[in-house]
Order: structure tokens, then C-alpha cells, then sequence
């Protein structure tokens, strides 16, 4: 069976990964399953720039280089905050701060604003990297609010604070397959699902 090796470290991202992907006929690897542990240098400006810099760095390695290597990068964009963290979202108060803390900051800085005011969305890159080479790059987008208060123990990350008004829920009281099913990231991988479809039906000519 082909190997995808998706170069993260997020193991809330990798669950999401093997739920959307997980019906496909592939093999796929988190990087510590892969047995690999790479410097990535994100210094792109932007999350499809960063995605394709993670893919490269892991088709790079000896392991990585008949695999079809896969990354995502992602983030929250918060308008009132001029799009902060946006992709410095893994970042934002130092990688290692908790998220209890890095999401009650957020709600900190959005006291005293309401409704619309408080637009946020969540984006998500997925770069290809083909063993021959080939790249392609998906992107997908989900709009919502920044919630008024910490809801929520599911998905990961800034979940607890991505309110979407439609649902009366935060992203994460969403059950999983929900959330996959209109998030950023169901959006960005159902969009590579296709050229992954191509590329497997081309090498079986
Ligand atoms: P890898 O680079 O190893 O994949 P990372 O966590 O460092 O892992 P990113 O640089 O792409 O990944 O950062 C993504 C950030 O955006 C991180 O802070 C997440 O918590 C947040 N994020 C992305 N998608 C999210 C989602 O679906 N729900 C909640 N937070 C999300």
C-alpha cells in the first residue's frame, strides 16, 4: 500500500487527518510514526508557503522520498485583532503556553467588543509532496465569531473559542465528524483527496 507521511507533530490534527482521509487506500504516518523528528524552518509568510515548506523538508530525508509526503498549516484570524495569530498561531505567547491560557488571552483582548465585531475564521493549507516531485496545495477557510467565554472540551487548540453562530456552538461541542465536516481542514483535505486520486491512478498505468 502507498505511504503518506503527514509531517506533523499536532496529534489533534493527525485524529482529524485519519477520520477524513482514513477511508482511502493508503498507509498514513505521523512524522514519530515515520520514525522521524526533522528541523522545519516555517518562515514563509503565508500558511500554503509554510504547508509546502513542511512537505519539502520531509521529502528531503531518505524516508521521505518515495512516500507521498502531506502537511497542513493552519490558524486562527482574529479581524479585531488585525488577523492575529494568524500563521503565528501555534506561536502566539510561546509555543509551550497552554491553550486555557493563550484562548483566555484572546477573549481578554476582545472585552467590550460585540457581534460582528468579534469575526473570526480558522484557515488551513495542505501542501503535496509526490515522490516524482509533483506539488499541489488546497486551501479551505471556516468563518465564525470568537466566543464569549471557554465552551467546550473537544477538537484542540483554539476550539474552546471558535464560536459559530449558525450552530450556537463552539467548534469544540461540535461532534468530530461535524467539525470535519465544514472545517477549514475537511475543506482543505477533500480538496487534495482528488489529486492524490490522480497522481495513485497515473502510477498504475
Ligand atoms: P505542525 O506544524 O507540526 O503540523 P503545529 O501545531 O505547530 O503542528 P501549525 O504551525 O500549523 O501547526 O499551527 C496551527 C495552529 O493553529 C495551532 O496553534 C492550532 O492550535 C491552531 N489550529 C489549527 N487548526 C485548528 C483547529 O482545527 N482547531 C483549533 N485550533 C486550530
Amino acid at each position: 500500500m502507498q505511504k503518506i507521511i503527514f509531517a506533523t507533530g499536532n496529534e489533534g490534527k493527525m485524529r482529524e487527518i485519519r477520520q477524513i482521509l482514513g477511508d482511502m487506500p493508503l498507509e498514513i504516518l505521523s512524522l514519530k510514526e515515520a520514525g522521524l523528528d526533522p528541523e522545519i524552518h516555517e518562515d514563509a509568510s503565508s500558511f500554503a508557503g509554510n504547508a509546502l515548506i513542511k512537505a519539502r523538508t520531509v521529502h528531503a530525508l531518505p524516508e521521505g522520498s518515495q512516500a507521498i509526503v502531506l502537511a497542513d498549516d493552519s490558524g486562527l484570524e482574529v479581524d479585531w485583532l488585525n488577523g492575529e495569530p494568524g500563521i503565528y498561531s501555534a506561536r502566539y505567547l510561546g509555543e509551550s503556553v497552554p491553550y486555557s491560557i493563550k484562548n483566555q488571552s484572546i477573549l481578554d483582548r476582545l472585552q467590550g467588543v460585540t457581534g460582528e465585531a468579534r469575526s473570526a475564521r480558522f484557515r488551513c493549507a495542505v501542501a503535496a509532496v509526490f515522490p516524482d516531485g509533483q506539488e499541489a496545495v488546497s486551501e479551505g477557510t471556516i468563518e465564525g465569531q470568537i466566543a464569549g467565554e471557554i465552551l467546550g472540551d473537544g477538537g484542540f487548540g483554539y476550539d474552546p473559542i471558535f464560536w459559530l453562530p449558525g450552530e450556537g456552538l463552539t467548534t469544540a461541542q461540535l461532534p468530530a465528524e461535524k467539525k470535519n465536516a465544514i472545517s477549514h481542514r475537511g475543506k482543505a483535505l477533500r480538496g487534495i483527496r482528488p489529486v492524490i486520486e490522480q497522481w495513485l491512478a497515473g502510477r498504475a498505468v
